[in-house]
């Protein structure tokens, strides 16, 4: 805590580390008032490193120190220096062993980062900077050491005692003690540490590798949630599968554990063979949790595994290569996900992110590159630039490869760089090797920020039968960057006849070679296209399944967007015209009260809802209107307000014209028993619950009781939320309150339904005004120390409820910054993500933004504001 300004880091200042740890012996004995850290490490100096002689300096943070050893001989006060953030000692021999014991207090550590308990078990979160929490060292990612652990706790309280690697050693101690000792045969950086100790439950599998091997699978969870357990075990096996089959990546070592916790500020964690994870994130049966949590499970189950070769084994130099390893994974998990469902929906679904919250970010005061050049704080660069956009930009390498290219790259880089911590320039430069492509003017995509926008213009000369496309790109300025260069963007494109069909594309001077959609390599600030042979006027289908992080203008009209959404052969491009034509109609209407919705998006709803052979995952994403954050991302100085009403305006017309196809859309999508989350039957339930809701909102009885029959009889979480969220943003005031007593009154006892319970609330226009979001912090359910609940409450009213959030007397934005000073305190990685809604107060018109301003300047004249909200708040007000 502080009152002094942090001190930036700047990429540009990296040296490699002066000494070196070859060996961590660690021994950890844990009690109810603390823990004690005797920490036993092999140091030499580094050969490479310029400042020969230099002192030992290791990080440290909250630790009290008891004793400090070189080479056995225990030094005096005067031979070291105990500053608050690091261990000095002056005058150290090329190569020694120094032993540290420390003091620390996991029960009192609220921040969760370091050791700390977490529903009566001890668990650890080290990355980035969390071991420093634990015992000194020097906790950066290029000192990589082999880990050997000792835990030591009370086995009637703690009869699980977890750590990375193998289990070498256990035995019985005085006092009903215990001891289990581990070992990592696998060099690695501090921030993959972990230890877990507690009363849990184990849930055994195993998989044969590719070579033979049979590894052990275990999931621990506390015993009430040992039935939840079963599809992270599927989604581990099939990672495991996948990543053989399109990689080449078989597991290392003989064990592979994960871990549920109930606090944990983040998803998960990828710590060498004990996978940590947010109960969140991996707990999940058909009863209690939806579509979306099991397909979120999936993914991130696959993602920490991911992170065994893209991360663990190749791992990063320093955080300013966060990206090498997190926009690497995602790329992984998103292409697994792809496999394991619907490639389209998985397109649509990471291209709504992008474009929705990165865009956002990338416009704003926090915009940064996906390598970025500084921070204050790490922590508050685990973005949605490093991990979506960095996503983006290896994919983009992949589709200028092509795959057989791409795995060729990907074997050279694990291969080259395999036991490294590396940058992500060695990643791009395996890149070029393996395939001879030259990407000097693609690396710029990790060095500029800001979102390049294409325009494109173009025209047809029937006398020749040609085609002329041309795309001019710009890059705007962001903090600290302007005048930028022009980046290396696959543009792909397609054109479509007049008879909805592609049209074959052969450019000026080229044979035909009959594809349909080309991959146009933009370089330059501005391209002419020619295209030959083009009987008639076409409609162009640009960026065709999202092939670049960009945005693209043209001017297409209504009737053109309407025949995309019905033609387009790209089922991301049919997506994104529908949501195009919504925009425009939403637009259309604010402000605008006396105006009319377009009948002709009624129509093409009242297409895509009869249209029984189309695919129906397509469909059901085709159906959803743009939210308000996407709407409000893509307006200039937009009126949070009007934007709302216009929305809300155009579900009501679209529910009233279509009631009965609606209705029959409900009664026909039913999917069979079992429950299964296949794409076929995640996208029935989806049509089923969004009919639903539409119905309810404009107050139809008939589906009122079509609601409470699913809230009453459904067997699976997904229609029962479903129905939940219907009655509650609907206008039946009884009913609403009766199903929500009785969702509580039923699921009281689990904390992820009741974080879904506060989330439907809380992000309602209906049940969701300040004063009953105030009420929800009081409820008996509600804990300020756990971070699942803090989101499914503040973080759901802020980021969802955006009718309520911007209230125009401004009570919405005090109300947040009064909780993220309240946090501060407490869990400062916590409250400065839920700084962001505020730091985009720029953007908005100025009857929200000046409130929005001033919510932040009370936040940033907290007295001792954390390094973490500071650097948001004043970065965000500079
Ligand atoms: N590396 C993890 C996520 C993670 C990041 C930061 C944390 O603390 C600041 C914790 C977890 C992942 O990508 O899954
Ligand atoms: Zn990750």
């Amino acid at each position: 805590m502080r009152t002094s300004q942090p001190k930036t880091i700047y990429l540009s200042e990296y040296r490699v580390p002066d000494f070196l740890v070859d060996h961590a012996d660690l021994r950890f004995e844990l009690f109810e008032d603390g823990a004690r850290v005797h920490s036993s490490l092999s140091i030499r100096r580094n050969p490479e490193a310029h400042g020969q002689g230099s002192p030992l300096e290791l990080n440290g943070d909250s630790l009290q120190l008891q004793s400090v050893h070189l080479d056995g001989r225990e030094l005096a006060k005067d031979e070291y220096e105990d500053r608050s953030d690091l261990l000095v000692v002056p005058s150290v021999p090329d190569a020694f062993e120094l032993r540290v014991v420390t003091w620390i207090e996991p029960q009192n550590n609220t921040r969760l980062e370091g050791l700390y308990k977490s529903s009566g078990m001890f668990c650890t979160q080290c990355e980035a900077e969390g071991f420093r929490c634990i015992t000194f060292f020097p906790d950066r990612p290029d000192v990589m050491a082999r880990f050997r652990t000792r835990i030591e706790a009370d086995k009637a309280a703690y009869p699980v005692l977890l750590s990375n690697g193998n289990p070498v050693d256990s035995g019985e101690l005085d006092n009903g003690r215990h001891f289990v000792t581990w070992e990592d045969p696998f060099p690695k950086p501090s921030y993959l540490f972990a230890l877990v100790a507690g009363a849990l439950v184990e849930k055994n599998d195993t998989f044969r590798t590719m070579s033979g091997r049979e590894i052990d699978l275990r999931i621990y969870v506390e015993p009430r949630n040992a039935d939840k357990t079963a599809h992270a075990m599927d989604s581990l096996k099939r990672s495991m599968r996948w990543d053989e089959e399109t990689y080449g990546r078989e597991y290392d070592l003989d064990i592979f554990m994960i871990v549920a916790v109930d606090d944990f500020n983040m998803g998960a964690m990828e710590n060498k063979g004990l996978n940590i994870f947010n109960s969140s994130c991996v707990l999940a049966r058909p009863e209690s949790e939806t579509d979306m949590a099991f397909q979120r499970i999936e993914a991130i189950v696959a993602h920490e595994y991911f992170h065994n070769w893209s991360g663990n084994r190749v791992t990063c130099r320093d955080w300013f290569q966060l990206s090498l390893k997190e926009g690497f994974t995602v790329f992984r998990d998103s292409q697994f996900s792809a496999d394991m469902g619907s490639p389209t929906v998985k397109r649509i679904e990471d291209a709504t992110l992008l474009r929705t919250a990165q865009f956002a970010e990338d416009a704003g005061p926090m915009a940064h590159p996906v390598r970025p050049a500084s921070y204050m704080e790490i922590s508050n660069f685990y973005t949605l630039t490093i991990y979506e956009k960095g996503n983006e930009v290896v994919r983009m390498i992949h589709t200028l490869l092509g795959p057989e290219l791409f795995r060729k790259g990907s074997d050279l880089y694990f291969e080259r760089h395999d036991g490294q911590a590396v940058t992500t320039d060695d990643f791009v430069r395996a890149m070029e090797d393996a395939s001879g492509r030259d990407l000097s003017q693609f690396r710029l995509w990790y060095e500029q920020a800001g979102t390049p926008v294409l325009t494109v213009e173009d025209d047809y000369d029937e006398a020749s039968q040609t085609y002329r496309l041309t795309v001019a790109q710009s890059i705007p300025d962001t903090p600290g960057q302007t005048g930028k260069k022009p980046q290396h963007i696959p543009f792909a494109l397609g054109l479509l006849a007049a008879n909805g069909t592609d049209i074959p594309l052969t450019l000026a001077g080229e044979h035909s070679a009959g594809v349909t959609t080309r991959v146009l390599e933009l370089t330059e600030k501005s391209h002419t296209f020619e295209f030959t042979g083009i009987a008639s006027r076409p409609v162009p289908s640009l960026l065709r399944n999202f092939s670049a992080p960009v945005r693209v203008n043209y001017p297409w009209t209504r009737d053109q967007l309407m025949f995309l959404m019905s033609h387009d052969s790209d089922g991301f491009n049919r997506w994104d015209a529908g949501q195009r034509l919504a925009v425009e109609v939403i637009r259309e209407l604010s402000g605008h009260a006396e105006a009319e919705v377009d009948p002709r998006l009624v129509e093409a709803s009242r297409t895509l809802l009869n249209d029984r052979d189309a695919d129906q995952a397509l469909v059901a994403k085709m159906l959803q209107l743009p939210t308000e954050a996407y709407l409000i991302e893509l307006a200039d100085k937009p009126d949070v307000q009007i934007i709302h009403h216009a929305r809300e305006r155009v579900v009501k017309v679209l529910a009233t014209a279509l009631r009965e196809e609606l209705l029959d859309c409900y009664r026909r999508q039913q999917p069979a028993e079992p429950y299964q989350v296949t794409p076929e039957d995640v996208a029935s339930r989806s049509l089923r619950n969004m009919a639903l809701s539409w119905l309810l909102h404009i107050g139809d009885e008939g589906a009122l009781s079509l609601a409470l029959g699913q809230f009453e009889s459904a067997t699976n979480m997904t229609d029962q939320a479903g129905a939940l969220r219907a009655l509650v943003n609907s206008p039946f005031e009884a009913e609403r309150g009766r199903a929500l007593e009785a969702f509580y009154q039923r699921w009281h006892q689990d904390p992820q339904v009741v974080e879904q319970w506060f989330s439907i609330q809380a992000a309602s226009p209906v049940t969701g005004d300040l004063p009953s979001v105030r009420r929800l912090l009081e409820h008996e359910a509600f804990d300020w120390k756990n971070p699942n609940k803090i989101r499914s409450v503040v973080g759901a009213f802020a980021g969802q409820n955006l009718v309520h959030f911007h209230d125009q007397e401004g009570s919405g934005y005090r109300f947040l910054a009064d909780t993220i000073r309240r946090l501060d305190d407490s869990n400062p990685q916590i409250a400065a993500r839920l700084a962001a809604p505020l730091t985009r107060w720029r953007k908005f018109a100025p009857v929200y933004s000046e409130g929005m301003r001033k919510a932040l300047e009370s936040v940033r004249d907290k007295d001792g504001l954390s390094r973490d909200v500071y650097e948001i708040v004043h970065k965000s007000l500079a």
